[in-house]
């Protein structure tokens, strides 16, 4: 099995939840659902900290926590497939 960090690379990678429309309020881009009030949640300790006012969009890293880091950052991603 590898490591998450095989998996996720250096940066992490992108999943779909961003607080871009209201800073601090992150919601989900498909389902609209917002976080952590209809989802689980596993920030890394400190994060989301909107680091030079300008991280809005949502990364798994390597250690499986999340972290909130600039949109335009080229990563990977993970795509939602509908169950069934
Ligand atoms: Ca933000
Ligand atoms: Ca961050």
């Amino acid at each position: 099995m590898p490591s998450t960090g095989r998996i996720f690379g250096r940066g992490g990678v992108w999943v779909g939840a961003t607080d871009l429309v209201f800073e601090g309020e992150w919601v989900w881009s498909e389902s609209q659902g917002k976080l952590p009030e209809q989802h689980y949640t596993n920030w890394y300790p400190g994060e989301p900290n909107n680091l030079g006012s300008n991280e809005n969009c949502l990364t798994i890293i390597n250690s499986g926590y999340w972290n909130d880091i600039a949109c335009s950052t080229l990563l990977h991603y993970l795509c939602e497939m509908p169950s069934g």
